[in-house]
């Protein structure tokens, strides 16, 4: 069972306390921290931000590139705070934590992306205690995403990730100590159907369980963006702590691309005399999605996905939440027109749906089931019908629990999100066995039930996955295309890749899924400033030449309902010969910048 995941946020009833800033940190290459005491405190360290990841802070290879245990530590304080809980939350720790309070083992979380609160009332005191975390970034088989860790002579471990982009690591996103009522919200979901002028909300709360059980009477109020109160109800006790109201809103204000309106729900919980004992407030958005025939609709509307497959990712940054760089890549993608983005390839910090919320932007939520091919170069060898027998291999049904785990945790924390429209539930795995099958209909079934506004699903196939032999497609509310004719595929020979793009469309318009398509991957390395009037590869004109030729073919299938390229902006990968300072297929540099290509976007975008 997850705790709540509820975003930590002030009310009047709840306290928040930050405990971001620089924290003690050692590497623990032998792995001797238990024998040095560590958990009770690092007798060797030096300081690391937190939020960090700690990679792109040193100049020495051997650190930056370190695989294997490694430790935090930071003093906070406990204010005096009545009979209330209190609670530890990590944003995110990658991939793996194990927390120590004052020496005491408090709980453990394993999954790099996605956030874990434990409850210390018990187990810390009021005034300072010490906070220690030992975190692990090693990869296997069984772990999301997928890789595995390569044991040199001299002990010394290396990360070979099966997935094309750092293994950026360490506590990446915020951690927050909480003060909250000993009987408080836990969770809430909201979901809508839409009737002429008028919305159908339904609302469940779950509260936690205490010793006193207090018979507790919850509340949902709206208000909309202009503050006015557009509901405000009670909510029948459906059984022990779980409340349910299904109530309208009359001309409800719409969320909607590109043009979002909020409302803020308040869920209260109140005791038998009237007095308040808990109160959540955030920000959400009336609006429906869903898949008709070969379209995509929010609010019943056809949509056409624009914009980008993305990665967490910034110079010195590396993976950990910034809110100036998430402003300037939201300002990056209206510039030119585009209205979504796939979170590829693992949920990201909180704070990118909320602006996402803000915006208008659509957004592909995507768990990190990333590396299910047992390959290091698996975007190279994905064009070339290399079968690596993934979901043939005994561990699997390990890996399955924690895919299955990491899904759970995702949809709680991201459902009431408006900008959230679907949920992403691979990366591009091998998926021609009946053994992908077994495993991803599971997978697929559970997201299923857990999400209530039962939002489409999907999954990034790549070119093996293709229309004769792909068997999960059919698990897929809408198929999302991962396709390089014209880069890994016929590279250099546009004639050629388009060929092969128009042939593999064919074959799947001939199979008559009656899905909407979307093209979540499409795209060339291209070097900055490298130009080329022949347009040979690398350079700013191959980049867009070969995206003109993609659109050509995108634009004469009726099925295409999308178009997200690859990628927003360069970014950081594991060194190789197939990477220059990381990928270079970004529409903008590492640090923003266009290349000649995002003008070409921008008009395209701007009139579709
Ligand atoms: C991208 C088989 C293609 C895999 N796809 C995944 C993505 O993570 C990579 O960065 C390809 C690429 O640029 O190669």
């Amino acid at each position: 069972m997850i705790g709540s995941l509820l975003y930590p946020r002030m009310t009047s009833t709840r306290m928040k306390f930050s405990l971001d800033g620089m924290w003690k940190f050692t590497f623990d290459r032998d792995k001797t921290g238990y024998d040095k005491g560590f958990e009770k405190g690092l007798s060797e360290y030096e300081m690391m931000p937190v939020p960090g990841s700690f990679a792109d802070m040193y100049s020495d290879p051997e650190k930056k590139n370190y695989c294997g245990d490694f430790w935090y530590e930071t003093d906070f304080v406990i204010p005096d705070h009545d009979d209330k809980k209190v609670i530890l939350r990590f944003g995110s720790v990658t991939h793996r934590a194990v927390v120590y309070i004052n020496g005491q083992n408090i709980g453990e979380h394993e999954g790099g992306f996605l956030p874990f609160a434990l409850d210390i009332t018990d187990k810390a005191d009021i005034g300072i205690n010490k906070l220690v975390v030992k975190v692990n970034n090693e990869l296997n088989e069984e772990t999301l995403p997928c890789g595995i860790v390569k044991k040199c002579k001299d002990g010394k471990l290396i990360a070979k990730p099966y997935f094309d982009f750092f293994n950026y690591s360490g506590i990446q996103r915020s951690v927050n100590l909480l003060i909250l009522p000993k009987q408080s919200i836990e969770d809430y979901s909201v979901s809508y159907e839409l009737e002429d002028n008028k919305a159908i909300v339904n609302c469940d709360v779950t509260a936690s369980k205490s010793e006193s059980n207090l018979n507790l009477t919850a509340r949902v109020r709206l208000v909309d963006e202009n503050g006015n109160l557009a509901a405000d109800e009670e909510l029948d006790l459906t059984s022990e702590g779980t409340y349910n109201k299904k109530f309208t809103v009359l001309n409800p204000i719409l969320w909607n691309v590109l043009d979002a309106h909020l409302y803020t729900i308040t869920i209260s919980l109140t005791d038998s005399d009237g007095n308040l004992v808990d109160e959540y407030s955030e920000k959400i958005g009336i609006r429906t999605v869903k898949v008709s025939g070969t379209q995509i609709l929010i609010n019943d509307k056809p949509v056409y996905l624009k914009g980008y497959g993305k990665h967490e990712d910034f110079s010195v940054l590396g993976r950990s939440f910034n809110y100036s760089v998430a402003k300037r890549d939201y300002e990056c993608m209206k510039w030119n027109g585009a209205n979504s983005f796939r979170t590829s390839h693992y949920p990201y910090a909180e704070e990118w749906y909320q602006l996402a919320d803000e915006e208008g932007f659509l957004i592909i939520d995507e768990v990190p089931a990333v590396g299910m091919m047992r390959s290091t170069h698996n975007f190279v060898d994905a064009g070339t019908g290399k079968y690596t027998y993934f979901f043939e291999t005994p561990t699997v049904g390990t890996l399955q629990k924690n895919h299955l785990m990491q899904v759970e945790e995702m949809i709680t924390r991201d459902k009431n999100h408006p900008s959230v429209i679907a949920f992403s539930l691979f990366n591009e795995p091998e998926t021609t066995s009946d053994q992908s099958y077994e495993y991803f209909s599971k997978i697929f079934e559970a997201a299923r039930a857990i999400d209530p506004q039962k939002r489409p699903l999907t999954g990034a196939l790549e070119k093996n996955s293709s229309p004769e032999k792909c068997k999960c497609h059919k698990l897929l509310d809408f198929i999302s295309l991962n396709r390089y004719y014209g880069w890994y595929i016929s590279g250099g020979e546009l004639d050629e890749a388009q060929e092969k793009f128009r042939d593999e469309l064919d074959r799947w318009k001939a199979l008559d899924t009656g899905k909407p398509f979307i093209m979540t991957e499409f795209g060339t390395d291209t070097m900055p400033g490298n130009h080329s009037l022949t347009g040979t590869m690398w350079s700013e004109e191959y980049q867009k030449n070969y995206y003109e030729m993609n659109f050509s073919v995108i634009d004469d299938y009726d099925f295409m309902q999308g178009e997200q390229v690859w990628n927003f902006a360069d970014f950081q990968t594991s060194e190789g010969i197939f990477r220059v300072g990381g990928n270079r297929k970004g529409i903008f540099t590492r640090d923003r910048e266009p290349k000649s290509v995002a003008f070409l976007l921008k008009k395209r975008w701007e009139n579709k």
